[in-house]
């Protein structure tokens, strides 16, 4: 496999950084999840302007054009020659001494990691994932925004660690004020009487695969409210639906032992996961130039 890695394609064994890169020192650093269907770049312009945001949030100068960003990821999926991959660039503070001030890192670390990938949740696209509320809160935005796709995981990972052991695909989060904030890598929807309700985005992640479903929720004719959901919607939905880049758009038909409508995938989450089916498959940009 070759990887980036500040300005070089190299082989996965040659790709190491230092054990001074603040990046691991103190999670100091911003990435990205990007997909590759079918030789193409799912969203590649909005991934590549959040990462822009996300390093911008924490002052950190990514020493690349977005154009040349963009060639690199292109690149690295050439030289491992995918169609239907992962993508996973990272900048980080880069390497310093020890001490959390930015200053003592003079070059960020530019990283890009591509793998080949399918689907996720394997057979629970069909069958519905199970999930659990945790009692850990999202990070809130005035510490640290939950739109800073920030090196620093912790906050997820303890919300996965809480869904492990209760026994649940996805862990849900609730915010520091008691409203549903998101999954701990997706976006979160509820469908109740036909209409899709979804969170703000002032309290997770603004996920580009929630856009995507907000697009196909319109074309369709659904109505779409964008409002504070608490745990009663969650428990009484008739349906509800999670997105993002590795989740794509998978159902939950089980939260907290409470079965959500039927228990089966609804109607109106198996409408807009074919059409984003459809939509990742056609739309684009094109990998190689001649296939
Ligand atoms: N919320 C959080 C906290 C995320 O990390 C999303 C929502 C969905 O955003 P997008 O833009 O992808 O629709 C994410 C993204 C992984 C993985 O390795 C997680 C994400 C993306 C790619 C890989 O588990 N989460």
């Amino acid at each position: 496999m070759i990887v980036y890695l500040d300005g070089e394609y190299v082989p996965e064994e040659e790709a190491k950084i230092s054990v001074f890169d603040h990046g691991l020192l103190y999670g100091d650093g911003v990435f990205e999840g990007i997909r590759a269907y079918n030789g193409k770049v799912f969203r590649l312009d909005e991934h590549i302007d959040r990462i822009y945001d996300s390093a911008k949030t924490i002052d950190l100068a990514i020493p690349l054009t977005k154009d040349e960003f963009t060639g690199v990821i292109l690149e690295t999926l050439r030289r491992n020659n995918l169609r239907d991959a992962y993508i996973r660039p990272i900048v980080t503070r880069g390497v310093g001494t020890m001490g959390l001030d930015p200053r003592k890192c003079p070059k960020p670390t530019v990283i890009c990691i591509t793998i080949e990938w399918g689907a996720m949740y394997g057979d629970l696209y069909e069958k519905g994932l199970t999930s659990v509320t945790v009692s850990v809160r999202r990070n809130p935005a005035e510490a640290l925004p939950p739109n800073v796709k920030s090196l620093n995981y912790l906050n997820n990972i303890l919300a996965k660690i809480e869904a492990n052991y209760k026994g649940g695909d996805e862990a849900i989060f609730f915010d520091t004020n008691g409203y549903v904030s998101e999954g701990s890598g997706d976006n979160i929807f509820v469908i109740k009487n036909g209409v899709i309700i979804t969170p703000q985005t002032l309290n997770n992640l603004r996920g580009i695969t929630r856009m995507v479903v907000l697009e196909i929720a319109t074309s369709l004719g659904i109505t779409v409210k964008e409002q504070n959901i608490g745990f009663f919607d969650l428990y009484t939905a008739d349906e509800v639906m999670v997105s993002g880049t590795a989740a794509e758009v998978a159902p939950i038909t089980l939260i907290d032992g409470r079965v959500i409508g039927t228990g089966k995938p609804g109607p109106i989450t198996c409408q807009i996961m074919a059409a984003f089916r459809a939509i990742t498959e056609k739309e684009g940009t094109p990998i190689y130039a001649d296939k």
